[in-house]
């Protein structure tokens, strides 16, 4: 049983979690739960849905729900927060609670859907409370939780006013799955230093009157289905058309839902540095950035797009000569196969978040090249595909010039340096593919149901990625008063 906020049983979903489970679930029987899309004020009917192979189970939120659990607490208190970005997080009691009463209502009516033996895996911020719902409905079953996003630092993550409620319901989970070795550590981190947490000698962490054991699983994509879509996509009409437009510029490219997280001014102040500091460059190379409006209704986000406008504006209107400007802008999405060309023909690609929990962009970017002939990807170090994607060049995006520097070296790198760097990374994608993502998420679940040890991803970062804890055991006594 899949729970998620948003399922792709009807419309075109562009967001990471659907692209990366439909991958990982074809050829598996599931049945995915969650929201149908649709705003009505009948809270009762859970409608099926099939769509080939896929099972969905899907009902519709009221104005009311939606406007307090998704655009309220999940958008514009979560999402900020667990970008470290508190100074945009709003914190309403009210959304608040219509946050915990949807949770409680998906939760009754996942329970009446439920076989015994049934695993359950639920999915993002947007449904944290969910385990902690089931488990007071009697449900039994094991149940899974990964987190798209990142986790941030204790310090940050107790400043949230319902920090012990959503602390509490990651730990009813059996397993909670997070990006990154980091986030995993900051979960791990405020169970033991700030919610009284002790660790068992197994590894797993017993804090809330409960034990749940934490684990990385970088999320992936389908890498070689992925670069052949991409090949396909280079000989499309938009692949040609954004050629002819270049001219023989290079080609540097941006993709990225239109989100404060994704260092978007920040890139594009670099450009500006990388035209200011480097004036020979002007007329060779150009920035396509693609960044469809999301979340319309989140203040936060009309802003975001005045600020795009002024600074495309503003750096075209310096650089721009009477044949070529160095940005090129769209805020509208384009069908995959079209963005995949787009990925395979850019010589730079650019994927600066200041935090993202993974970033599928930039293993679709890597996926995408031509082994004879790739292209070099500019990454940020606060993605979690920075700890798998070590052959790209790291930047700080908040350091404009050492962003600007590392674009110029990506245009000017060698053939050599560019094959050896994109073969260290496709040997990671493929290693580590949504397959992968899926078995060793549902396996280490299986194993954590049972108490049993679970070793997953030792070595999906090259190192000690997961498994046990970094921690001390616990006195066997105060164990003892915690049950699994
Ligand atoms: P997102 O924040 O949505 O996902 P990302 O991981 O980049 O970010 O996934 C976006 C997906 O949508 C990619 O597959 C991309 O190709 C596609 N996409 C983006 N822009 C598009 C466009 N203009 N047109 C069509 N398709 C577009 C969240 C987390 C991430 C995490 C994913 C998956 O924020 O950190 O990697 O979930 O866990």
């Amino acid at each position: 049983m899949v729970v998620s906020n948003r399922v792709p049983a009807d419309a075109d979903n562009p967001g990471g979690l659907a692209v990366a489970l439909k991958d990982a679930l074809s050829g598996r029987e599931s049945l995915w739960f969650g929201w149908s899309g649709d705003i009505s004020a009948d809270t009762e009917t859970v409608r099926t849905v099939t769509r080939g192979q896929a099972a969905f189970a899907v009902t519709d939120l009221t104005q009311e729900e939606h406007d307090g659990y998704y655009a309220g607490y999940s958008n514009r208190a979560l999402w900020p927060a667990f970008h470290y970005r508190l100074d945009l997080s709003e914190f309403e009691e009210s959304d608040f609670r219509a946050y915990m009463a949807v949770n409680a209502r998906f939760a009754r009516q996942i329970a009446e859907l439920l076989r015994p033996d049934d695993i359950i895996w639920i999915h993002d911020y947007h449904l944290i409370p969910l385990a902690e719902a089931l488990r007071a409905l009697g449900v039994t079953n094991a149940i899974g939780f990964f987190s798209h996003i990142p986790f941030p630092p204790p310090e940050l993550f107790q400043a949230i006013p319902q920090h012990r409620e959503l602390a509490a319901g990651l730990m009813a989970c059996n397993l909670v799955g997070f990006q990154s070795r980091r986030d995993r550590a900051n979960f791990e981190r405020y169970m033991i230093e700030k919610a009284n947490g002790i660790w068992m000698p197994d590894g797993r962490v017993g804090a809330f009157g409960s034990i749940s054991r934490a684990m990385a699983f970088p999320i992936a994509i389908e890498v070689d289905s992925f670069a052949e879509t991409a090949r396909a996509g280079a000989q499309m009409d938009t692949a040609r058309r954004m050629m002819a437009a270049a001219r023989g510029h290079a080609i540097i490219l941006g993709v990225d839902r239109m989100d404060y997280s994704k260092g978007l001014p920040e890139r594009l102040g670099a450009i500006g540095e990388l035209f200011a500091r480097h004036p020979e460059l002007c007329g060779h190379a150009t920035l396509l950035q693609i960044a469809p409006v999301s979340r319309g209704g989140v203040e936060a986000y009309a802003h975001l797009r005045e600020e795009i406008e002024g600074l495309v504006g503003h750096i075209n209107g310096e650089y721009a000569q009477i044949d070529w400007a160095p940005i090129h802008f769209m805020a509208q999405g384009l069908p995959r196969e079209e963005l995949a060309g787009l990925l395979r023909l850019a010589r730079v690609g650019l994927v600066t978040p200041l935090r993202d929990g993974m970033n599928l962009v930039a293993k679709e970017y890597v996926a995408a090249q031509d082994p004879d002939d790739p292209g070099v990807l500019v990454l940020s170090e606060f993605a979690g595909a920075a700890e798998q994607l070590t052959g790209a060049l790291i930047v700080n995006p908040h350091d404009m010039r050492e962003q600007a520097e590392s674009i110029r070296r990506a245009l000017e790198m060698d053939l050599t340096e560019r094959r050896e760097r994109h073969a260290a990374m496709m040997e990671v994608l493929h290693q580590y593919d949504s397959a992968w993502w899926c078995a060793s998420f549902l396996d280490a679940l299986e194993k954590s149901r049972e108490g049993g040890e679970s070793d997953g991803l030792r070595t999906a970062f090259g190192g000690d990625g997961s498994g046990g804890g970094s921690g001390a055991s616990m006195h066997s006594a105060a164990a003892g008063r915690l049950t699994a």
